[in-house]
């Protein structure tokens, strides 16, 4: 017996479970991307308002492309527990939001019919950085003109990634779907409904044969959708939003609705993205499996501390960076957490523009050092050579893993061509840093140390040069 509806009420009296009932409602929020994070983030928002007795957040989750999740997640009738551990305890917790689930790659039918039923009210996305392609734009365009069209209200449709003004971009790519017939529906679009930026915050990792193991010693049955997370939630959202009603309900839950969400969104990208990139490469390349492990490290904990502080911090709108630093580099070490690096160093390609570059470029127009971006970069050039210092190969996940593998393989025989050849990229570090000599100087300089000696060795050099 697995968990599902039926065993629910066999749990253990310690693990919280859903106090509501879950089938009589229709869902009222679409949620695309069923990963690890939304099911321990979102949906344990919208339980909370599910258990204050609004019965409008209920989700139909729609997995973007792996029917293996859904069909297990549907075998358990939409239930997991997650571990929420750290510093302060540890809890078990079954949150009973997600009440429908469909596969976009192979039921997109059934994925536009959901945004356009009439209980729908929200439309939210995680479908991470990758994500945002034309094929997405035109299955929300394709759901909200059904809306349009049978006359329902407008909805507020969230995205959830890490972008940088993540609801422009995806307004804009669902405008771009959009015909010469479609002109009806962009004006009920931009009357009607509301594209909020947001940003979210819970370190989530992919679940582990550990986690699934304290599941089903904790529930006392087999979860094979069990998930481990820490304490800390934000989610900061625009005061955006379809039914303004909304904003003090999610506010109740612990939801910051604002209308600055840019100063929060650029500071979690730079200072705990931008970290968990330079950490996650380091990690990759000395043999260190978990960002916990990484930040014990004396020196690269230093190292992480000095980029926030030194080149992320000066170009932030968040005046409270030093606290925000200091938390996040206690919930790196969170030994409940068992991150790893590689999963942190998947696309790359898709991660690194938003989370170095605006630092990099803040420090050249202040005239100030770059060293540890520029080091960190190196370390990046390094990693594409897709094995570690002790010889142990490792894949590289990216949509760009090809081009950059081929890019990164000269690296020991001709090692300045290819820090230029990755450099020159324009779709990773953006327009004016592929030309910036000093830069490029610095990448290389760094880069031969690292070939030379080691990430360690080269880390420690770095915070002795920029002490
Ligand atoms: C991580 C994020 O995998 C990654 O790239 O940096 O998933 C990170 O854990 C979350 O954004 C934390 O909120």
């Amino acid at each position: 017996m697995t968990l599902s509806a039926a065993t629910l009420p066999t749990l253990p009296a310690d693990v919280h479970t859903p106090v509501y009932e879950r089938t009589h409602h229709a869902p009222g929020v679409v949620h695309l991307g069923l990963g690890a994070f939304h099911r321990a983030h979102q949906a344990m928002v919208f339980d909370q308002l599910l258990a204050g007795g609004d019965m409008r957040w209920g989700i139909h989750g729609v997995g973007m492309t792996r029917p293996d999740l859904v069909n297990q997640l549907r075998a358990q009738d939409g239930l997991y527990a997650v571990r929420v551990a750290d510093g302060q305890g540890v809890q078990w917790q079954v949150p009973g939001a997600l009440w429908r689930m469909n596969v976009a790659a192979t039921e997109r039918d059934a994925v536009v019919q959901a945004i356009a039923a009439p209980a729908t009210r929200w439309v939210t996305l995680t479908v991470t950085e990758k994500g945002y392609t034309p094929a997405l734009g035109q299955l929300l365009l394709d759901g909200l003109r059904l809306r349009q069209q049978a006359n329902l209200p407008g909805i507020t449709v969230a995205s959830c990634d890490n972008l940088q003004g993540n609801g422009h971009k995806l307004l804009a790519l669902v405008k771009a779907a959009a015909s010469a017939q479609d002109g009806a529906v962009l004006l009920w679009l931009d009357t009607h409904c509301a594209f909020p930026c947001s940003m979210v915050d819970r370190i989530v990792p992919a679940a582990t044969p550990e986690v699934l193991a304290a599941a089903q010693e904790a529930l006392g049955m087999p979860d094979h959708c069990a998930l481990s997370t820490e304490g800390f939630w934000e989610w900061v959202i625009e005061d955006r939003l379809a039914d303004p009603q909304d904003a003090a309900l999610l506010q109740s839950a612990g939801v910051r609705v604002t209308r600055d969400v840019h100063s929060y969104e650029e500071a979690k990208l730079r200072l705990l993205n931008g970290s968990h990139t330079a950490m996650a490469l380091m990690g990759a390349i000395t043999g260190r499996p978990f960002i916990a492990s990484c930040i014990g490290v004396p020196h690269i904990r230093a190292f992480v501390h000095r980029l926030m502080g030194q080149e992320v911090a000066p170009h932030l709108s968040r005046s409270d960076w030093a606290d925000y630093r200091d938390a996040l580099i206690q919930r790196f070490g969170n030994p409940y957490l068992k991150h790893s690096v590689h999963q942190i160093a998947t696309d790359n390609s898709q991660k690194i523009p938003q989370r170095w570059p605006p630092s990099v470029l803040g420090q050249i127009a202040q005239g100030a050092s770059f060293e540890l971006h520029a080091l960190a970069a190196a370390v990046f050039v390094r990693y594409t050579l897709g094995v570690d210092e002790q010889g142990q190969a490792y894949p590289l996940n990216d949509p760009q893993a090809e081009r950059l593998m081929a890019l990164g393989a000269a690296q020991r025989t001709e090692p300045e061509a290819c820090v230029r050849a990755l450099l020159a990229r324009e779709d990773l570090w953006g327009r004016a840093l592929p030309q910036h000599a000093t830069w490029i100087a610095r990448v290389t300089h760094w880069h031969q140390q690292v070939l030379l000696h080691g990430v360690d060795a080269v880390v420690q050099q770095g915070l002795a040069q920029e002490a």
